[in-house]
This record gives structure tokens, C-alpha cells and sequence, in this order.
């Protein structure tokens, strides 16, 4: 019967285009079915995606690059549950992603109906915040809470599950309201005058990085509090960019692939200014013999952070825009500390003369980020060619580096490529994948091709799971399991049948052109690399060492053809 009250399906499209939302990504289907219904003619932008978890990952990416909320939505059961991944991949990482997903009509809940799956139970341990939608009247508040929560404190994703009869039934209108409005905590005077007290007594301070601050949006304060103290710093794999890694202090990556000069840093330093990281076990390495002579400083939104690794001798609780600018110690005499480690820096640099003619992965990684310039967003995926690109890569700002740090997804490489993309259609997004990775989303090349995602991709293919190969060779005695990809489908044909442009190269005097042509290209483009499938990713921390028991960089006889 026509009416003019609004459904809860067309509430969820006003309140999303009412929040801001440019574009959101999904994939329909049966329990969805009135909000795609809604969704069709509205103006907003929706990317349809061919596999849920594509979509996940490029809301995800798409928050992480552009510092807004992602948006992704999907079925009931197997649409719902194609999304876990992503879901915990965001949950891991802390970046701001609202999922909406169709659940069975309400008298159908509990039957085990056609695709029902408790998706709140299932989620529970990997979003911030969750609802079940019984009352079509509170979607408009419940959006903007759910919006409110994936950004405030530490970000988190956040689950809206809607019954298809709720979101087909008829409300009076209603409205979203103000949106709350969340103050972060100040951190309190005392723990700063603590902190710089420590600061003040120190003879080797050193600032270990973390994600945590370009997800605060204090890169700037970082950047200005790393100036005006002169404190050398190490970044985590997700703080890399935060501070140009480009910069004179920068010691590189700390931990399991991190640089030499930053570990030694690490294990000398008797005071570790901690910024919005998390004391990772890929970071510290064995935590007993983390920074063994350092206290502890520790910058966090989360309370629940302090202590649990690693515990701080001074805990600094609330917003680091905050907090970074109140603390402002004299700075004692550090010039030899620094002196030292600009020298550990450049006598333990990475060098890029790898005998052979065939491609040498770290230098087109190092070339690459050259050539793309200031304006680079790299989006990994998972394994050897992830830890090249931290270690190789150059990054003048945040959020140009795109990576599944605490749960180390395969596949989310070409879809988050995709996400930052559409983000910021104006800078060199380029995906940086292996032949294991690649596979695990490789539809999403059709989606490229459908919204002309002017995306480029290099793909490493060392026909092999590299990285779980690495591991067999040292740690397993080189007994060799499950890990060949040998009879990979040939990637230049099958990108050319998802409609890219694609091209292959095999030696190394090729680099620099594919380089240029693939950035040059207007149009998504593949860049097929073959590599030496025995090379490893150096220097490696052993599982169960500590950091400063490095391994170091070996190279094997050259094999010039693949
Ligand atoms: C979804 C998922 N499955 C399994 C793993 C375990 N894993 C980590 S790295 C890796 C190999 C990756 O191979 P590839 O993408 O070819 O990259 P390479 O290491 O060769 O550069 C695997 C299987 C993972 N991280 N994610």
C-alpha cells in the first residue's frame, strides 16, 4: 500500500548520504534486498564488488587512505561471512569501518533459515561495537552512533545487522539527530611533567612509531616534536610515513625484518618514547630482551594498551594532539647518541648490487617508490614483497602505506589498492602483490575494469609461497611444504581477459622502463615481474630471538632466467 512514510531500507540510504558517505562497497543479495532496492536512483555511490571480501577490504582502505569512515554492506550468511576477514583485519588495525549487513526476516531468526548465520555472535570478538536492528525507527541513530564509534577513542570497525523485515517496514520518519559529539581525553599534567623529567635525564632516547599516530591525525605534532627534540626515531611497520622516512633520525623499521640500525637502537636506548604503538611481537622480538636498558614511555588512546607487553614506566593516557605538544623538555646533550646511529645507519644500509641479471625485487621496490614521488600510496599484500616494500619503499607522508599489519591478510592488496584509490583518485596508487596473494582476490580485476580504477599493479611472482618458504629454508630444514605455485595461470593473459592492460618482465635491465610505462599508463595496468624464487627477505630476527640477534643478508648464486 503507497504510503509516505520512509522504510528502514530507505532510512539506512538518507542517513548514509545525510553522514557524508561518497561511496560505499558491497554486494547484494536476498536478505539485503530492500536496501539495494533503496540504494537504486539515490546518488550514492556504491562499488559493486565480485567477492564481499574484496569489499570489506577496500572500505578498509579506502578509511585508511582518506582518514573518513569506510562503508561496506553485504547479505545475510555467506555474504555476512565473507566478511570476517576484513572485519578483523580492520579490528586488528584499528581503522574505522561500518558494516552493514542483511540479516533473515526476525520470525525466521533461530529456525535456521535459508542463509541465516548469527552474525552478531559470530563478530563479537573482532568489531568494536554491534547491533541488531529491531526497530527500523532507530536506524537513523543507530548510524550515526555506529559512525561516532568506528572513529572515536581507538577506531575500531563496527557491525549493523539488519532483519529484511525491519528494514522493509514502514516508520514514522525519523532522524538521525545530532551526531554525538566525543572529546578525547586530555592527558593528564602529571604524567607529562613525569614524562619529561625522564626525557630530561636521558642519555640515548629513542621514539618507536606506531600506527597509532597518523590514526590520531598527529603527524603533524609527531613531525614537530621529532624537530624540536632531535630524538631519533624507529617506526613500526604501520607507523612507517608518519614521519618522513626519508628523514635524517629515521633508523628505519624496528623488529623481525627491520633495519640493523634500528634494532641496535633499540636494544641501546635507555629511554623508549612508545607513540601510538602497541609493543607487537613482530616489533619487540623476544619481549624479555626488548630494549633491555630502556624505561618506558608510553603515549596511547587505549588504556587497555599500558602494560600489557611491556610496562611503562610512565603512561600517558589521551589525544597524542594533545599530548605531544604539552610535553616540552630541555633536551640534554644527545649529539653522540645521535652521531652513533646516523653512523649505524649508514654503515648498515642496504645495498642493491645483488649479483645476476634477473630482477632484484628491493631495487624495483626502491626505483618504484623514486619515480612515483611524493605522491605514492602503496597497498601490500602479505609476505616477502611486504617486507620489501617496508624496508625499500620511501614515504613522504601518512597514509601512503597500505598494509594488513596485525593480521596479515593475503588478498587484501588489489582491493585495498582499489579502496585508496577511489579515495584519492589523484595520487599513484600502485598494489604490490605476490603470485600466493594475488590469486586470493584476483577477481577484483573486473571490478577495475568496470569503474576505469586507474590502479597499477606489480606483481612479484617467485611461484612460490615465498615467505612460508623463507621459513622452511631456515627454520625447517629446508624441507619444502606445500609451497609451490609453479604452474601458475600465466598473469598477463588472465589480466588481459579481466580487460587490463598487462606486460611481463624478466631482467633486470627492463626495470626502469616498465617502471616508467606503468606509471605513465591511464588505464588499470598489471606489471608482471618474474623473480628469483630462491631470494629471501634480510635482515630476519628469528622467531623466539631477540633483535639483536639478526640474521644476516646472504645472496645465492645468480639464476638469470625463470
Ligand atoms: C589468508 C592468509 N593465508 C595464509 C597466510 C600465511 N602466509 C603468510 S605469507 C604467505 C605466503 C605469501 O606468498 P605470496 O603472496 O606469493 O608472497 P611472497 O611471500 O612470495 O612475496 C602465507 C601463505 C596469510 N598470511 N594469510
Amino acid at each position: 500500500m503507497p504510503t509516505n512514510k520512509p522504510t528502514g531500507a530507505q532510512l539506512v540510504i538518507s542517513t548514509l548520504k545525510a553522514l557524508g558517505v561518497d561511496v560505499l562497497f558491497g554486494y547484494p543479495g536476498g536478505a539485503i534486498m530492500p536496501i539495494y532496492d533503496a540504494l537504486a536512483g539515490s546518488g550514492l555511490r556504491h562499488i559493486l564488488v565480485r567477492h564481499e571480501q574484496g569489499a570489506s577490504f577496500a572500505a578498509d582502505s579506502y578509511a585508511r587512505a582518506t582518514g573518513r569512515v569506510g562503508v561496506c554492506m553485504a547479505t545475510s550468511g555467506p555474504g555476512a561471512t565473507n566478511l570476517i576477514t576484513g572485519i578483523a583485519n580492520a579490528y586488528m588495525d584499528s581503522v574505522p569501518v561500518v558494516f552493514i549487513t542483511g540479516q533473515v526476516s526476525t520470525h525466521l531468526m533461530g529456525t535456521d533459515g535459508f542463509q541465516e548465520v548469527d552474525f552478531l555472535g559470530l563478530t563479537l570478538p573482532v568489531v568494536k561495537h554491534s547491533w541488531l536492528v529491531r526497530d527500523a525507527a532507530q536506524i537513523p541513530a543507530i548510524l550515526a552512533r555506529a559512525f561516532a564509534i568506528a572513529k572515536e577513542g581507538r577506531p575500531g570497525p563496527v557491525l549493523v545487522d539488519i532483519p529484511k523485515d525491519v528494514a522493509a517496514s514502514f516508520v514514522e520518519a525519523s532522524e538521525m539527530g545530532e551526531l554525538p559529539a566525543w572529546t578525547p581525553a586530555a592527558p593528564k599534567a602529571e604524567a607529562i611533567e613525569a614524562a619529561k623529567a625522564l626525557i630530561e635525564q636521558a642519555q640515548k632516547p629513542l621514539l618507536y612509531i606506531g600506527g597509532g599516530v597518523h590514526m590520531a591525525d598527529a603527524d603533524a605534532e609527531m613531525r614537530d616534536f621529532v624537530e624540536r627534540t632531535g630524538i631519533p626515531f624507529v617506526s613500526t611497520l604501520k607507523g612507517l610515513g608518519t614521519v618522513s622516512t626519508y628523514h635524517d633520525l629515521h633508523l628505519g623499521m624496528l623488529g623481525m625484518h627491520g633495519t640493523r640500525a634500528g634494532n641496535m637502537a633499540v636494544q641501546e636506548t635507555d629511554l623508549l618514547i612508545a607513540v601510538g604503538a602497541r609493543f607487537d611481537d613482530r616489533a619487540t622480538g623476544k619481549l624479555s630482551a626488548f630494549a633491555p636498558h630502556a624505561k618506558v614511555i608510553h603515549f596511547d588512546i587505549d588504556p587497555a594498551e599500558f602494560h600489557k607487553n611491556r610496562r611503562a614506566d610512565v603512561a600517558i593516557l589521551g589525544d597524542l594532539k594533545l599530548a605531544l605538544p604539552a610535553l616540552r623538555p630541555t633536551m640534554p646533550d644527545i649529539s653522540e647518541w645521535v652521531k652513533l646511529n646516523k653512523a649505524n645507519k649508514w654503515q648498515h644500509r642496504f645495498k642493491y648490487d645483488a649479483p645476476g641479471k634477473g630482477v632484484y625485487a628491493p631495487a624495483l621496490l626502491k626505483s618504484l617508490s623514486e619515480k612515483a614521488g611524493k605522491k605514492f600510496i602503496v597497498a601490500c599484500d602479505v609476505g616477502q614483497h611486504q617486507m620489501w616494500v617496508a624496508q625499500h619503499c620511501e614515504f613522504e607522508q601518512n597514509r601512503a602505506h597500505l598494509t594488513s599489519g596485525g593480521s596479515g591478510a593475503m588478498g587484501y592488496g588489489l582491493p585495498a589498492g582499489m579502496g585508496a584509490k577511489l579515495g584519492l583518485p589523484d595520487h599513484h596508487v600502485v598494489t604490490v602483490s605476490g603470485d600466493g596473494s594475488f590469486m586470493m582476490n584476483i577477481q577484483e580485476m573486473a571490478t577495475l575494469r568496470r569503474y576505469g580504477i586507474n590502479l597499477k599493479i606489480v606483481l612479484l611472482d617467485n611461484s612460490s609461497l615465498g615467505l612460508v618458504r623463507q621459513w622452511q629454508e631456515l627454520f625447517y630444514e629446508e624441507n619444502y611444504s606445500e609451497i609451490d605455485l609453479s604452474d601458475n595461470p600465466d598473469f598477463v593473459e588472465v589480466a588481459k581477459a579481466f580487460g587490463l592492460s598487462a606486460f611481463r618482465i624478466t631482467q633486470r635491465h627492463e626495470v626502469e622502463g616498465a617502471i616508467d610505462r606503468l606509471l605513465a599508463a591511464d588505464a588499470p595496468t598489471l606489471l608482471h615481474v618474474l623473480i628469483d624464487p630462491r631470494e629471501n627477505v634480510w635482515p630476519l630476527v628469528p622467531p623466539g630471538a631477540s633483535n639483536a640477534e639478526m640474521m644476516e643478508e646472504r645472496w645465492d648464486e645468480p639464476i638469470d632466467s625463470y
